[in-house]
C-alpha cells in the first residue's frame, strides 16, 4: 500500500500510520491531537521503546499545502524507524520520536483536488467576500504579526486575526506545551530551496546559542550531501531567506527547544513545489542521514 514512488492522499498516510500502530503496538502509537478547520484529524505518531532516560524529538511536515515532498519525507522517516526499530542504532532508540506528517490536512487535500499550488489552510472568512486561508507559518505565537506577514486575507502570507487563531497551529503548540516530554529538537520540513534554517526568523538576529545550531546544521548538511548529493545552505532563516514572524520554528525555540530547524527540502527551483516523484527517495534518504547526525548530537548532550 504505502510506497515512496508516489505522493499519497491523506487517507493513505493516515491508514499507513494506523497500520504501523497496529503492527508494532509495543513501540508505535497514534494519537489524534485535534481537528483541522474542516474537521479532519491531526494525527501524531509516536515511536518509542519507553525508556525513562530517552530524549524527545518532534518532527512535522505539511504546514504548507503544496510542499508535497515534506509529508513524503516525514513518512519515510516513520517507516524506517518503525519497520527497523530492533536493528536501529542506539542514537535512534534512545529518543522518543513524535511525528505530525501533515499539519495542514485541509490544504493538502485541496492541492490534490483543487489548486495544486495552494499554500495556506482552508479557513473561510465570516464576511463571505474576502479570500480563504491563513498561512499557518505566520500564525504561531512568538512575535506574531511582525515582519514578513500580511493582514490581507488574500495574501499568501496572511497571519490571521491573532496568534494561534487556527486549530492546526493551536493543536500543534498545545501538544508540545502539554506533553510530559521535554523536547530536545523541533524539526519542521518545508520546500523548496535546500536550506537548513535556524532561528530567528522574525528578524535578522540570532539566539545566544546560534553557534551550536550552526555547527550541528553544517554537520547535517554534510551528511545529506554525502548520502544524496544534495547541497544545503545553513544559516538563520531571516538572513538566508527573509524575515518572517509567527513561524513554528521561532515559537518552538522560544519554548526552550534547543535544536529548532526549518528544513527546506529539494529542489533549488527547477521544479520547485511540483517536484517529480523520482526525487522522493533520494531526497528522503538524504534527509534521514541528516536526522541521524542530529540524533547523535542530542544523545551526547
Ligand atoms: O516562509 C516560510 O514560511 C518558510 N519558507 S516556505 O518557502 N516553505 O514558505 C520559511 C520559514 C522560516 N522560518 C521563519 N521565518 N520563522
Ligand atoms: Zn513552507
Amino acid at each position: 500500500r504505502m510506497n515512496w514512488k508516489q505522493y499519497h492522499r491523506l487517507e493513505d498516510i493516515y491508514g499507513f500510520m494506523d497500520y504501523l500502530a497496529k503492527t508494532y503496538p509495543a513501540i508505535v502509537s497514534v494519537n489524534t491531537i485535534g481537528k483541522s478547520y474542516e474537521g479532519r484529524d491531526l494525527k501524531v505518531l509516536r515511536i518509542s521503546d519507553g525508556k525513562a532516560t530517552n530524549k524527545a524529538v518532534f518532527i512535522d511536515g505539511g504546514i504548507h499545502a503544496r510542499e508535497w515532498i515534506s509529508p513524503a519525507t516525514v513518512t519515510y522517516f516513520i517507516n524506517q524507524f518503525a519497520e527497523n526499530f530492533d536493528v536501529e542504532s542506539d542514537d535512534i532508540k534512545n529518543i522518543d520520536w513524535y511525528f505530525l506528517p501533515v499539519v495542514n490536512p485541509d490544504g493538502y487535500e485541496f492541492t490534490h483536488e483543487g489548486d495544486r499550488l495552494w499554500r495556506k489552510n482552508r479557513r473561510i472568512p465570516l464576511t463571505g467576500r474576502a479570500c480563504s486561508g491563513i498561512d499557518l507559518n505566520r500564525n504561531f505565537g512568538y512575535r506574531w504579526g511582525g515582519k514578513g506577514t500580511s493582514s490581507n486575507p488574500c495574501s499568501d502570507i496572511y497571519r490571521g486575526t491573532r496568534a494561534f487563531s487556527e486549530p492546526e497551529s493551536k493543536a500543534l503548540s498545545e501538544f508540545i506545551t502539554k506533553s510530559a516530554a521535554k523536547f530536545s529538537a523541533y524539526l519542521t520540513y518545508h520546500s523548496y530551496g535546500q536550506y537548513l534554517l535556524y532561528p530567528w526568523g522574525y528578524d535578522n538576529v540570532v539566539p545566544p546559542d546560534y553557534k551550536d545550531l550552526n555547527i550541528v546544521g553544517q554537520r547535517m548538511a554534510e551528511a545529506i550531501a554525502g548520502t544524496s548529493g544534495y547541497k544545503y545552505q545553513v544559516g538563520s532563516s531571516s538572513k538566508l531567506l527573509y524575515p518572517a514572524a509567527g513561524g513554528s520554528d521561532d515559537w518552538a525555540k522560544a519554548q526552550g527547544i534547543k535544536y529548532a530547524y526549518t528544513i527546506e527540502l529539494s529542489d533549488t527551483g527547477r521544479y520547485g513545489f511540483v517536484l517529480p516523484t523520482t526525487f522522493i527517495e533520494p531526497v528522503a534518504k538524504g534527509s534521514l542521514a541528516g536526522l541521524r547526525v542530529l540524533a547523535a548530537q542530542i544523545n551526547k548532550e
